[in-house]
């Protein structure tokens, strides 16, 4: 599956935590677009869709999510929940986000700018596309 776990360096003192995400660095790309969800609503179940393209890393920086992969042949469930976890996925891969925490900020790197006909929407479709 062209989807890998991302353990992200913490740079820790006695003040807290913080996070860098460089392009093409521990980014496996150079970022072009950056976008978040809040305010989910628990029962929803977003994204439904796979890209034909788009590269992108999703974090949780607060709260936690469920993201479920499908490349059409084997799924996984990934529970995304601490700001240091990220998961690269890759084009051709089918994504659904559920289980949000009402505290849940879900950010994305994506390598494209937003684009609707990248998008597969209809899950047959991605099926055929992965024959
Ligand atoms: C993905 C998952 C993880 C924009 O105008 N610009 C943008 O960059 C994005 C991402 C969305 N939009 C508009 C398009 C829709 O009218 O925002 C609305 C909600 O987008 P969508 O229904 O596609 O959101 P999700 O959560 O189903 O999917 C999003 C990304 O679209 C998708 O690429 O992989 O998050």
């Amino acid at each position: 599956m062209k989807v890998k776990y991302i353990d992200f360096q913490k740079h820790g003192d006695y003040r807290g935590q913080l996070i860098a995400l460089e392009e093409n660095r521990n980014i496996p790309f150079t970022i072009r677009r950056v976008y978040f969800m809040y305010d989910t609503k628990e029962y929803v179940h977003r994204g439904l869709h796979a890209h034909k393209k788009l590269k992108q890393v999703l974090f949780c920086v607060s709260g936690a999510c469920t993201i479920k992969l499908d490349n059409g042949h084997e799924t996984m469930d990934i529970r995304l929940e601490k700001p240091f976890q990220g998961i690269f996925i890759g084009p051709g891969i089918w994504r659904e986000m559920y289980d949000f925490t009402e505290d849940a900020v879900l950010m994305v790197l994506a390598s494209e700018f937003y684009d609707e006909s990248d998008y597969i929407r209809d899950y047959d479709t991605f099926l055929k596309n992965c024959l």
